[in-house]
């Protein structure tokens, strides 16, 4: 509530204008630089030399000379700021010089560049020479002085340590991005300027490997795309060393598809064959990856859950899993009757997977095949019909899956475990999936946009709470800044019982709902919410904070509800293993209370995948909401996931999604250069035509001001800092540079006149 009242509706104020008449006959007579919107889109370099009416003609920088409408020009920046480290210096803050911008540092290899307070990273699909032993010390004693990931580690490890508060890394973008790799550098850093002797930092190091064994996959998008968000939780100690770490993982997504366990020596102990022969992996026709060594990275993950002290019995335990799985996925069926019922084909697979689960051919087999039904004489045995069987066959391997992953985490979290000893402070780093909008956006889409829906909550709290903080802690009046806020979006996900979460549980709890029913009922509870928008069938809008995006229900409910036979539970339960036992146990812990517990359509009920992705999202933002933030959002640069491509508008349209352009226009509304008036007057104080007048820090810093004309409204003092309003340092920044050039040139010729 208390945010809300700041967080007032957005008004033109705080948007980019266009060029108005009085600015356009500057620019011409200045020569000064425009964008000009092009027919297909893109924007391009000029300068206009003429208008009439509405129209103006405009000399690109290729020679051409083209007509357009006045308010197809954008003004570009002073060549002077090209390039420069940090958006929120731009004179002008509109999407082609922003996405220019990053397009020239890119192109020199600077893949960062901070926009206010958020660090942006650009993937060079390369390895730069920017890591490792070197630069940590390097950046540790500031030496290197452009935006870094080291650096916001660094920040983020000195605040922990002076202000003794809780911090946290925030890692978005798109897939493909780079986020797992930033967390990794992160982490990389941290364990450098925390490591101690106990050695944990090289155990934490180690989880990503082993996460990623499991947890990541090749997808269109990334060839090691993670299936799942984290959070790491690293622990100091009062002097800053490292003394343990927490992971959490959030929604992952049970596809099998990973070779790790077709090298080394592996199959020929689990008795495998090749690895066209599993059908959960020949699928996707894709058994290599370039320049991927498979027995290598097998080799680094049974030395990684050696390092985390997964003993070897348990180790075997695990591949002895995943073989499992892979046969189960070879198991078929032959339909027997008229009525589309089934037998399992009693082969290889069965016997296989059979053996490896610890049950028998025939309980497998019975499993598989038919599910209990009540009847008047008790429970009686009905057989399954084919999609029912495979459905059947599938929830049983994805929930192993699913589990021995789980399960493996907790395995991390138990050999990274903090010490009682330790009372220190805390760095958390958040790798999330970023904002997905596809051709078919599903119920992952679905999740993944709600959660980027309360991530982007929590940055413009927080933003605003910064700016709030410091205007106020300085005495300065604080002035209300016009921004658009999610709530109404948040609202729609999760109200009760008329929210679309909610709608999405009451549906899965129904034996005869479909996606339809779902679909229609969405329409007829939520049309009133203007973040909602109705669409034929089985379709539905939601207008998020980065635009609309089209959802399909087909699977909604089926993937929502996640269940698992009662048979299917019963048979892993009898099963002679021990990690089976201990899954199906948790599962029929979450398991909740139902009143029609032998309904068909309803076997087992337990807490549905929304709504407990809802709960642990929950908790996330209560952890956050305790931690100074840091952002970083990650930037794919283009599809091909290879260096030196920059496209324009896949940039563009991820910048929107991060909200980059949003932060900029609020750093511009408010003051986003703050600078003590010591520290503003040793730096520009000299520029005084007069330097000896005035002692004090503050008269030097209000001469200066003055002496350069910078306009009333674009400073505010306040009791320690000077508050500035965006592109306003560079201007001064400019003049510094150029008077000392000027001396440096003047001492050189001296020099050289001495000689
Ligand atoms: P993601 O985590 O954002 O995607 P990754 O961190 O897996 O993306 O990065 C994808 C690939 O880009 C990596 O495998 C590297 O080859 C390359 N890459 C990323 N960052 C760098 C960097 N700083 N330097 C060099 N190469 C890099 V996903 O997990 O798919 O959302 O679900
Ligand atoms: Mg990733």
């Amino acid at each position: 509530q208390e945010s809300k009242s700041l967080l007032t509706s957005t008004t033109s104020s705080g948007k980019i204008k266009e060029l108005e008449n009085d600015s356009i006959s500057y620019f011409i007579k200045k020569k000064l630089g425009v964008w000009c919107k092009q027919p297909r889109g893109q924007w391009e370099l000029g300068t206009i030399q003429s208008t009439s009416g509405e129209e103006a003609s405009v000399l690109l920088s290729n020679g051409n000379v083209t007509k357009v409408a006045k308010s197809e020009l954008l003004p570009a920046n002073p060549y002077i700021l090209e390039g420069t480290n940090d958006l929120v210096k731009l004179s002008y803050l509109n999407e082609p010089s922003i996405v220019h911008n990053l397009q020239l540092r890119y192109s020199k290899e600077m893949i960062y560049t901070k926009a206010g307070p958020i660090l942006i990273a650009l993937n060079p699909f390369k390895d730069l020479q920017i890591y490792g032993n070197d630069y940590v010390p390097a950046c540790r004693q500031k030496f290197i002085d452009s935006p870094h990931v080291y650096a916001m580690a660094d920040a983020a490890y000195n605040e922990m340590i002076t202000d003794e508060v809780n911090q946290s890394i925030i890692i978005s973008g798109e897939s493909g991005s780079g986020k797992t790799e930033m967390g990794k550098f992160v982490i990389q850093y941290l364990a450098a300027v925390g490591g101690g002797s106990c050695g944990i930092e090289n155990k934490i190091l180690q989880t990503s490997c082993i996460l990623e064994a499991f947890g990541n996959a090749k997808t269109s998008n990334n060839d090691n795309s993670s299936r799942f968000g984290k959070l790491i939780e690293m622990h100091f100690s009062a002097m800053g060393k490292i003394c343990g770490a927490n992971i959490q993982t959030f929604l992952f997504e049970k596809v099998i598809c990973n070779n790790f366990l077709f090298e080394h020596n592996v199959p020929k102990r689990l008795n495998l064959r090749d690895v066209s022969d599993y059908k959960y992996l020949n699928q996707s026709d894709c058994m290599t990856i370039g320049g991927i060594d498979d027995a290598k990275k097998f080799q680094e993950l049974t030395k990684a859950l050696d390092a985390v002290r997964v003993c070897e019995d348990d180790q075997e335990l695990i591949f002895k899993m995943v073989a499992a799985i892979l046969w189960l996925g070879n198991i078929s069926f032959l339909v027997t009757d008229s009525e589309n019922c089934i037998e399992v084909v009693d082969d290889e697979a069965v016997t296989s997977a059979a053996r490896l689960m610890g049950c028998s051919s025939q309980e497998l087999m019975a499993a598989l095949s038919t599910h209990g039904s009540q009847s008047e004489n008790g429970t009686i045995a009905k057989r399954l019909k084919l999609q029912q069987a495979i459905d059947t066959r599938d929830a049983i391997a994805k929930f192993i899956y699913a589990s021995l992953f789980e399960w493996l985490v907790e395995q991390l979290n138990k050999s990274l475990q903090v010490g009682k000893k330790c009372t220190g402070k805390s760095i958390s780093i958040l790798d999330i999936y970023g904002f997905e909008t596809l051709q078919k956006n599903s119920f992952e889409q679905f999740c993944i946009n709600y959660a980027n829906e309360r991530l982007q909550q929590h940055f413009y709290r927080h933003l605003f709470k910064l700016e709030q903080e410091d205007y106020e802690s300085d005495g300065i009046d604080w002035t209300k800044i016009d921004f658009e806020d999610n709530q109404e979006c948040l609202n729609l996900f999760e109200k009760k019982p008329l929210g679309l979460l909610s709608l999405l549980d009451e549906e899965s709890n129904l034996p005869k709902a479909s996606d339809l029913t779902f679909a229609n009922k969405l329409k007829q509870h939520l049309d009133a919410n203007p973040c909602f928008k109705r669409e034929r069938g089985r379709a539905f809008c939601v207008r998020h904070y980065t635009g609309e995006v089209f959802y399909d229900t087909n699977g909604f409910l089926e993937k929502n509800r996640d269940m698992l036979s009662s048979a299917s539970i019963q048979l892993l339960s009898s099963c002679n293993c021990e990690l089976l036992q201990f899954f199906s146990k948790a599962f029929c812990q979450t398991q909740k209370q139902s009143n029609s517990i032998h309904t068909v359509a309803l076997d087992s009920q337990k807490q549905s995948i929304g709504t407990k992705f809802k709960d642990q999202l929950f908790k996330l933002m209560r952890q956050l909401e305790s931690t100074k933030p840091h952002f970083i959002r990650c930037i794919r640069p283009n599809t091909k996931q290879r260096p030196g491509i920059y496209d324009v508008d896949l940039v563009l349209q991820q910048l929107r999604c991060c909200g980059v352009p949003e932060v900029a226009r609020i750093s511009r509304v408010g003051y986003p250069t703050r600078i003590t008036h010591e520290e503003f007057s040793r730096r520009y104080g000299f520029l005084l035509s007069e330097v000896n007048i005035y002692q004090d820090p503050l008269s030097i810093s209000i001469a200066v001001l003055q002496e350069f004309n910078i306009p009333f409204e674009m400073y505010h003092f306040g009791h320690t800092k000077l508050f500035l309003r965006a592109g306003q340092i560079g201007a001064l920044e400019d003049k510094r540079k150029l008077v000392l050039q000027g001396i440096l040139l003047v001492q050189k010729c001296f020099r050289g006149y001495q000689a």
